[in-house]
This record gives C-alpha cells, structure tokens and sequence, in this order.
C-alpha cells in the first residue's frame, strides 16, 4: 500500500496493513534507558522470559537474567551473555538463600531495580497428566510453591531496591478462570497465582510499585510441552480467537515492555491479555 503526501511536507511513514503481521514499529519509541530490571524464566530461546528480556534491552534496559539450575546453565549462560546489557545468575525460587544471594549481588550492581519479570511455573507432570481428582498432594504442593509462592518471595526480595516504585510482572494463562483439559493443577495454581497478583498490587501499592499479570495465549515452549494437546489447544485458539490466529512471542514482550515502562504507572493488580481475544468469547 503507498501514501502520498503534499510537496514540501515530510513524507508519511507507509504502514503495511496485514491480517498476519502485527505492526510493531512505533514500540520501538519505549525507552528502557537508565533502568534496571531482573527477568526470572529463561530456560532456551523459546522461553517467553527470553523474548521479554530481549524486548527490554532493545529498549535498552540494564538486566539481569535467571535460570534455574546447572542443567539450563549450558544453553541459557551462553544466550543470556550474548545479550546487549545483560548478566547471566543462577537462582532456584524454591531456595531462599539463592534468592537471598542473588538481590544482596543485585544490590551491589544495581543500587536500585526497576522491574521485576516471573515467568517461571512447573507442575508434575504426572499431576497434570491424571484426572484432577487424583491430583497428589505432593504435586499441588511443587505446583503452588514454584509457579505461586515464588512470586510472593522474589517480590519481598525485590521491594527494597525498589526504592522509586517499580513494575513487577508475571505469566498466567486463562486456564486459571476455565477448565482446560490437562491444564489441571497448573490452573488451580494459575489462580492462586492471579489472587496473588491482587493482594502484592495492594501491599505494594504505597510503595508505588505495580504488580500486574500477563495473560498470554498458548505458545510453543518447553513448558508448554508438558501441556497434553498442546497443539489442539493452538488450534482452538486460532479458530475462536477474534483475531483468528495465535499469538507470537514478541506480542507477548511488548506487553511487557509497556507494563514495565512510564506508559503502564496506573495500572495495577490486573490481569492482561494477550491471546487475541480468545478470553471473551463465550464458544
Ligand atoms: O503457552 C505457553 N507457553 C504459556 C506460558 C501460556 C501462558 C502462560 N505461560 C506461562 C507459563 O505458565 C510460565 O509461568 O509463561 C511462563 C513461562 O513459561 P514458558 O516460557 O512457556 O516455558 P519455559 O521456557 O519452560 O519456562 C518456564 C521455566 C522453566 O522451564 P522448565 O521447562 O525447565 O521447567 O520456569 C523455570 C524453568 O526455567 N523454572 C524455575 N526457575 C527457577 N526456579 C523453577 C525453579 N524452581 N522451576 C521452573
């Protein structure tokens, strides 16, 4: 499609109207410079904490970036140091003392955080697998301390070098609100996780920090092959959605930029959806 404009006038920019491909550019005008954020999650390339990261150090972004344990480190230290500004730790969420070691060397380096990024959740797989009823009470447990506790904690750690507010942010997914077949604990601790949003956004509020929750669409990622059906799920999504179609990665990453950024600070306690509509229809 071309556009004209009038001599002597700088010409317009052409958009490129696509049913397919979003048009991204003007988020390129976010900027990240002079902040500091932590993002929780990378396992490899495909993780949704790995576009969120890359989103904000275009933005330019100080950051620094967690994996889970010696098994990621391999491919996630390697990725995550390639990264325009960013550093690589290690942090286990279920272990107090790495968390505790991980913000006392945060501190050191950042003097003061910006944002928060959890993007982290795990539940059995054999407890997502069984029927709902037979759910353990060991895998509920897992399920709730990683995918929901850890929030709680890493937002305690993060508040004090969040000294001029902050923007914390996590991932859920709307099997929280309705049933999704093999979804099973990972929602009940998707709720677990949306109530936690709220209650951190009303502790954290006079602070002026901000906790909110993105809610993406189904995306291709090694969490999400634990997931039985995964694919009829993508399916579902394309056909019903509003916008015909699953969401990319990076759709989810400019949410987070812009929970992260200036353009979001009266936004709080709110769950964000980023799943091409598919949460308000009602077939
Ligand atoms: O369709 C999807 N992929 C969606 C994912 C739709 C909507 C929401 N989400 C959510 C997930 O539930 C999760 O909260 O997004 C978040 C990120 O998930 P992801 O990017 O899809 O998956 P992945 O790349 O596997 O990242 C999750 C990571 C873990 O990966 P693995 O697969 O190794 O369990 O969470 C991390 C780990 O890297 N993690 C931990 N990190 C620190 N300490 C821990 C832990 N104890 N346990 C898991």
């Amino acid at each position: 499609m071309k556009t004209s404009s009038a001599p002597g006038k700088p010409r317009a920019k052409a958009i490129l109207i696509s049913f397919e491909v979003p048009i991204r550019e003007e988020f390129i005008m976010i900027s990240m410079q002079g902040r500091n954020a932590v993002v929780f999650g990378v396992a490899n390339k495909r993780s949704i904490a790995w576009a969120i990261a890359q989103r904000l150090s275009e933005a330019g972004a100080k950051l620094a970036i967690t994996y889970q344990n010696e098994r990621l480190k391999q491919e996630a230290h390697d990725m995550i140091v390639g990264l325009q500004g960013a550093e690589a730790f290690q942090c286990d969420v279920t272990k107090d003392s790495e968390i505790e070691s991980l913000f006392a060397t945060l501190k050191e380096r950042f003097g003061h955080l910006d944002t928060l990024v959890h993007s982290i959740a795990y539940a059995p797989a054999e407890d997502m697998k069984a029927d709902f009823l037979n759910t353990s009470r060991e895998g509920f447990k897992m399920a709730h301390d990683i995918s929901v506790y850890s929030l709680i904690a890493l937002a305690r750690a993060a508040t004090p070098l969040m000294n001029n507010g902050g923007s914390i942010m996590t991932l859920t997914y709307f099997g929280a609100e309705k049933v999704m077949p093999s979804y099973n604990v990972m929602g009940v601790a998707k709720a677990a996780l949306e109530a936690s949003v709220r209650y951190l956004a009303h502790s954290l509020g006079p602070k002026q920090i901000r906790v909110n929750a993105i809610s993406a669409g189904p995306i291709k990622t090694l969490a999400a092959r634990g997931v039985a059906g995964f694919t009829e799920m993508l399916k579902a999504q394309a056909d019903r959605a509003p916008l015909k179609r699953n969401v990319d990665v990076k759709e989810v990453a400019d949410a987070a930029l812009f929970l992260a950024s200036g353009l979001s600070t009266g936004i709080t306690g709110e769950t964000i959806y980023v799943d091409g509509g598919y949460n308000i229809m009602g077939y």
